[in-house]
């Protein structure tokens, strides 16, 4: 038999050496021991959620969405012993910077973010990289180089807005003036369903943007925003298209309280498809509901897991949605668990 080189042999013992250390000096050797073990041809051992710290730099708590994004997020890391460190940005990106920052000293093994606007995010996610630890964005995209992140789970919003049109035209016969409730400024979500229904719409000459502003995702925003708009158009509105239901539920108050009739004499389409959308179509006040899955929590840390193990996955995952109107409201609603 041949003699193992001395190299090997000298390789070896370091390896045994840094496996005591590492027993004693906890985590924070483990990775280096993984390593020198791999270079000796030992495989590594693969990681479980146990061994997971993930950071997450959430957005914040604006909407309904919102909140269940967190609960699905949240209640998943501990259903698998997944140590989370969460952060709410309170809607600020510096905010949301800084969160991200923090995981990075803090050496966290990957960070989920859900970016507020789609731009400021190139210098951040380099020191991610640079660190080795990787990005994975939840829900909403960033304007990023592609080596930036490691993938995105989230919904195709585009086509939200694209669907939101198609509802639109049926609802109006194809002809009619209609205000728009956009989301956050320079938000992924807003710009997309933004173009997304304008890209249907090109097919209706007859059917017209009269006025578009932001509402911020909030039903305050989005009520304070319709009444804008009532005073500015009174009775010559049709339709309200709102890129959130939140939006919508606090335009319906306004339509109210300006004495016509929600979801009648104008007509409501809107996103996300939550519990309050679900009670105001069966309160005859919202036309229509396009899904938006914020249930991203099992995906999220399924992904976290496969990249820390260094298994390959898909750029996107794109969450598989439909449209909700009232006739199937009390149906659908009574199995919704947001
Ligand atoms: O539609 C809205 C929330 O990014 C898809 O953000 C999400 C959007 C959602 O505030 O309600």
């Amino acid at each position: 038999m041949k003699e193992p080189s001395l190299k090997i042999l000298s390789l070896l013992m370091v390896v045994a050496t840094l496996v005591v250390i590492a027993g004693c000096a906890g985590e924070a050797s483990s990775d280096l021991t993984t390593e020198l073990t791999s270079q000796a041809g030992v495989a590594p051992a693969k990681k479980t959620y146990e061994d997971l710290i993930v950071g997450f730099a959430q957005i914040g708590d604006e909407s309904e969405w919102r909140t269940a994004n967190t609960v699905s997020i949240k209640s998943e890391a501990e259903r698998l012993g997944v140590e989370l460190r969460f952060s709410d940005a309170q809607q600020q990106q510096e905010n949301q910077i800084k969160a991200i920052r923090s995981f990075i000293a803090q050496q966290v093994d990957v960070i989920g973010v859900s970016p507020v606007v789609e731009t400021g995010w190139e210098s951040v996610f380099q020191e991610a990289k640079d660190a080795g630890i990787p990005i994975i964005l939840v829900d909403r995209r960033a304007d990023v180089p592609e080596d930036l992140y490691v993938t995105l789970v989230g919904s195709d919003f585009v086509e939200e807005g694209r669907n939101a049109a198609r509802v639109m035209a049926e609802l109006l016969d194809g002809k009619g003036r209609i205000v728009e409730l956009a989301g956050t400024v320079n938000s992924a979500p807003a710009n997309d369903r933004y173009n997304g229904f304008r890209e249907v719409l090109k097919d209706y000459p007859e059917m017209r943007i009269v006025a578009s502003n932001s509402g911020d995702f909030t039903v305050a925003k989005g009520r304070e925003v319709m009444e804008e708009f009532l005073q500015a158009y009174d009775r010559d509105i049709d339709a309200l298209y709102a890129h959130n239901d939140d939006m919508a539920i606090g335009a319906i108050k306004a339509i109210e309280t300006y004495g016509l009739k929600p979801g009648k004499d104008i007509k409501i389409v809107s996103v996300d498809a939550t519990r309050d959308a679900f009670e105001a179509m069966l309160a005859g006040k919202l036309n229509a509901t396009v899904e938006c899955n914020p249930l991203l929590g099992p995906q999220f840390f399924d992904l976290a897991l496969k990249v820390v193990n260094g298994e390959d996955v898909p750029k996107w995952i794109k969450s598989e949605e439909s449209v909700f109107f009232p006739d199937n409201a009390a149906e659908v609603m009574a199995n919704r668990i947001y």
